[in-house]
């Protein structure tokens, strides 16, 4: 092999961003990843070789093995504000390629005493409901700018300039952390921005998550009634001295031209404050522990696209409305022309229109507006900084005749890197995906949340931990994640209970009760980001945690291991359950909650196995197997019926292998296959149900099921709000009703990825691309193609690179074609040969199984399950008027008529029509119907 044939790529430092210069890591020792590309298949790297430069010395270190994700920090430990510069190269049996471009990577402050500053907060100006404040004073560097950077943080949200330039793209620094626990600072790179001389520095504070309205209680100021400012400014000169501008005594604080600021409410503007003089006044120095100070673990918020205005026009009322096309996350940006001094402009948002207008109910107490008074300038761009929106559309007052080109939607969010992707020939189902993608963009503002629009937008445990695997598969939420995680340590309560929301708003009040589901989050997260990302120090950081929530689940379960009783959110939000009681789902909720501690017990086990600590996964191992006897005995029969007969309760049981033996396992696979075609192939599954009835069905044998449920387009399912025009995921299966009204539930978001956790098993069945051991070190490709599907394809960006796979039909067969990375291996699942594993490469192989030829229909069932026959004789009985409302209907007609042999499908329908004897076999429809079913068994004979 000739050096050239293996490209290494920068390295990139633990789970920060993938620029090549991170700044102000929390940590000396950053640990290393590289991807490899080459072209040539026989390549694996047996060793490494790391150049680590540091002040013009450069050491190299020798790396023996495969590694090439997230290994160790080979040198010394970096210091506070040093930096380093990083080229890997690797070999493939002792021929080496060339080095990787260089990274660069540069220390925060890493010790508490490192930091001179102290916060500053507005003496006279800046309480509640008063004007955003600015903070900032002058000071002269005496001589040539060599170096500088910026230490900044608030309490409150910032936006720091140094001679009136922004520091950096950066928007609401310092984020949402649980702020008594952990206050990220953020470093910038100033350099550019001081020069000789005088200079000016200065920082806007708003009130973001820590002042500002907090929660759907209304509550406010949770963390605090003070904004407050901490920077140092650490300007080297090329003499090589080092000059400190702190927050201290001598900074001095204005009003702004912002006279309200609130995330959920909006901003509201007055320009004509820019021309009037605002007094100064003092700042105090605020006694506070600098102890709660971390460097951030992943990339910050920023804007992260544009969307122009697709529509503006004219409502029934008079109102100016604009839609942007997609419902996203962010505010608008807009040029207002020969707009008079004293004029308000006021700009609402909503995600959904009502009646015409802006519908706005969902919002809650979420005001959502901003306001401007202008200044009489020709024209100004309007654009808010200190709030954040949940929106498709807008409705403008006070700008005649506005122009689409003078405005747009500023997108809003985490910088994340996106990883994933996938493609399909069925339209519909890739606007789903599309949908699912929008939501993830939407909910990953600094954390996951809920919703990003109504007066919630929080970070609600239960949601991650089901839509984990989705949004670690489409982008790369390790950084995130790692940060959040460290948040529910840092607020899980002494005896294991996890909070409902992460930060806890709601730390004034009431314990939260404990709930499945929501607090398994403390478990299952830490285990998905490590099947994920391969990350064993992020699961040793968050085992202490997760075995406290385990041990408290142990503690409420008490000697019979049965987690029953007490408060549960349940299947959350079934559509089965009334719309004003979202816990009320057909699944008991102790089944819910015990097989929960069960998987949480076996999480425990497994992640203790992967730190090396063999007893104590021998002991979690025990209490695994332990719970999952006391639940099958307490709620499985020898057959495998399961107590509530809810198809979520099956789902679990399948899903996590909570069965106990083959009859109970073929027994359940078979009742939950019944309780979905009962269902007319409307989903019937809450949140906790959701994310595994499709795995759970695939693995019983019917993946065929899982597919027509995926496909449905009526209400409830997947694709309902698609037809209905829906650009993200929506909290309801019924936000939007099909006539176009609102859901009157009380919770109504359109925008809500829980629901969208179907497509973490789109990408790994349908696309057939799934991770089979820690940071897709090893992937299972077995796509499952849907009749209706003639290709489909997906592709991650994986810790170790690219991974693809894509299937299409041709005739005959189904031609599969699949991209390696260096330093993975795919085991390959066809329908035609027995399962193969291949290495690092593109590979293509044409599978020549026919699609399988349905077998005649005996029973009932099996007419139900041979879709193209089963859908004509729903057709037939619509056609005739006995079944207005199709499949749902006729499928709730034959449900107890299964096993019926499929002749009898005509008198089963019929038995609920008054007199069904008008239905006898003379009858037009009988007739009808009978041929059907007697063609799909002649068409199996043929
Ligand atoms: C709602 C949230 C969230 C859910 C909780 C139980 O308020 O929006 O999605 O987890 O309820």
């Amino acid at each position: 092999m000739t050096a050239s044939v293996a490209r290494v790529e920068r390295p990139r430092f633990d789970h920060r961003e993938p620029v090549g210069r991170v700044l102000g890591v929390g940590t000396g020792t950053p640990r290393l990843s590289w991807r490899i590309e080459t072209d040539n298949a026989q390549f694996s790297q047996t060793k490494a070789q790391i150049e680590v430069t540091t002040h013009g010395s450069v050491a190299t270190y020798l790396v023996e093995g495969d590694q090439q994700v997230l290994v160790p920090w080979p040198g010394e430990p970096l210091l506070s504000r040093q930096s380093a510069t990083v080229r890997v190269r690797v070999a493939s049996e002792g021929s080496w390629s060339d080095f990787s471009p260089a990274a660069t990577v540069e220390t925060g402050l890493l010790r508490h005493s490192d930091w001179t500053a102290a916060f500053v907060s507005p003496e006279s100006i800046a309480g509640l409901d008063e004007p955003a404040p600015q903070v900032r004073r002058t000071f002269e560097i005496p001589g040539e700018v060599a170096h500088a950077r910026l230490y900044a943080t608030a309490h409150g949200i910032f936006a720091a300039t140094v001679n009136g330039r922004e520091v950096d793209e950066t928007v609401l620094a310092p984020g949402w952390t649980a702020y008594e626990a952990r206050l990220r600072y953020h470093t910038y790179d100033v350099t550019s921005l001081v020069q000789e001389g005088m200079n000016e520095i200065a920082a806007v504070l708003g009130n973001g998550w820590y002042r500002g309205y907090l929660g759907y209680m209304g509550g406010r100021a949770i963390y605090g009634d003070r904004l407050a400012f901490l920077g140092q400014l650490e300007v080297t000169t090329t003499d090589g001295r080092v000059h400190i501008v702190n927050t201290d005594s001598s900074w001095s604080a204005r009003e702004t031209v912002i006279v309200a600021d609130d995330l959920y409410n909006g901003q509201a503007t007055d320009l004509r404050r820019a021309h009037m003089a605002m007094p100064d006044c003092a700042v105090e120095v605020l006694d506070t522990d600098h102890s709660v100070l971390v460097a951030p673990d992943g990339p910050a918020m920023a804007r992260t696209g544009v969307r122009p205005a697709q529509r503006v026009w004219t409502s029934p009322c008079g109102a100016t409305l604009v839609d942007f096309g997609q419902n996203a996350v962010g505010w608008v940006r807009l040029t207002a022309r020969g707009v008079g001094e004293g004029t308000e402009v006021v700009v609402r948002h909503a995600e959904v229109l009502e009646n015409d207008e802006l519908g706005t109910r969902p919002l809650r107490s979420a005001a959502a507006t901003d306001r401007w008074v202008l200044d009489g300038r020709d024209s100004v761009e309007l654009e808010p900084t200190l709030t954040l929106h949940g929106f498709r559309y807008a409705q403008v007052d006070g700008i005649p005749d506005l122009r689409a080109e003078d405005i747009e939607m500023v997108v809003v969010g985490t910088q994340l890197e996106r990883t994933g992707w996938f493609d399909s020939s069925h339209e519909l189902l890739n606007r789903l995906h599309e949908n699912v993608v929008w939501s993830t963009r939407s909910n990953f503002v600094d954390l996951p949340t809920d919703c990003p629009q109504r007066d919630e937008r929080l970070g609600w445990t239960g949601d991650i931990q089901v839509f984990g695997p989705t949004a670690m598969f489409l982008f790369d939420l390790s950084g995130l994640l790692t940060n959040w995680l460290a948040d529910l340590s840092a607020e899980q309560l002494p005896d294991g209970t996890v909070p409902h929301v992460i930060p806890n708003c709601f730390l004034d009040g009431p314990r939260d009760p404990d709930a499945a589901a929501w607090g398994d989050a403390a478990t299952i997260v830490p285990w998905t980001v490590y099947e994920r990302t391969g990350d064993v120090a992020l699961l040793a950081r968050q085992l202490p945690s997760m075995r406290a929530w385990v041990d408290r689940e142990a503690h409420l379960a008490g000697d019979d291991l049965l987690w029953t009783g007490g408060f549960q959110f349940g299947d959350w939000l079934d559509p089965t359950a009334p719309p004003e009681a979202p816990g009320a789902g057909k699944a008991a909720a102790e089944v819910v909650a015990t097989a929960h501690f069960a998987r949480s017990a076996w999480i425990v086990s497994q992640a203790l196995a992967v730190v090396g600590d063999r007893a104590g996964a021998a002991r979690y191992g025990d209490l695994a197997e332990n719970v999952r006897r006391a639940w099958v005995n307490a709620y499985v029969t020898p057959s495998g019926r399961i107590v509530s007969e809810a198809q979520t309760v099956y789902a679990l049981a399948i899903a996590w292998d909570l069965l106990s033996t083959d009859i109970q396992r073929a027994g359940a696979g078979e009742q939950l296959a019944d309780l979905v075609r009962a269902s007319g192939f409307r989903i019937a599954t809450g949140f906790v149900g959701t994310p595994l009835i499709c795995d759970a069905l695939t693995k019983a044998g019917h993946v065929d099921l899982a597919h027509r449920l995926l496909l449905q387009t009526a209400c409830p399912s997947w694709l309902y709000p698609v037809s209905m025009g829906a650009t993200t995921v929506w909290e309801r299966w019924d936000s939007m009703l099909p006539d176009g009204s609102i859901n009157p539930g009380e919770m109504t978001s359109f925008n809500h990825y829980a629901l969208g956790a179907v497509a973490d098993w789109m990408q790994r069945s349908i696309a057939g691309l799934a991770p089979a051991a820690p940071g897709y070190r090893r992937v299972h490709i077995a796509p499952v193609p849907p009749q209706a599907l003639d290709h489909a394809s997906a592709r991650h960006l994986s810790p170790y690179g690219e991974i693809s796979v894509a299937w299409k039909r041709e005739a005959g067969g189904i031609t599969v074609s699949v991209h390696v990375p260096p330093g993975v291996e795919a085991d390959i699942a066809l329908p035609d040969r027995p399962l193969f594993t291949v290495g690092a490469g593109d590979h293509s192989w044409r599978s020549t199984v026919a699609a399988s030829a349905p077998a005649a229909p005996e029973t009932i069932r099996d007419l139900i399950d041979l879709e193209p026959a089963w859908l004509r004789v729903v057709a037939a009985t619509t056609r005739g008027g006995i079944s207005p409302d199709g499949e749902e209907q006729v499928l709730g007609w034959v449900r107890d008529y299964l096993d019926f042999p499929a002749s009898f499908v005509m008198e089963a329908i019929v038995q609920q029509l008054h007199p069904h004897d008008r239905f006898g076999p003379d009858h037009p429809l009988y007739r009808e119907v009978m041929a059907i079913v007697e063609g799909a068994a002649e068409q199996r004979a043929a």
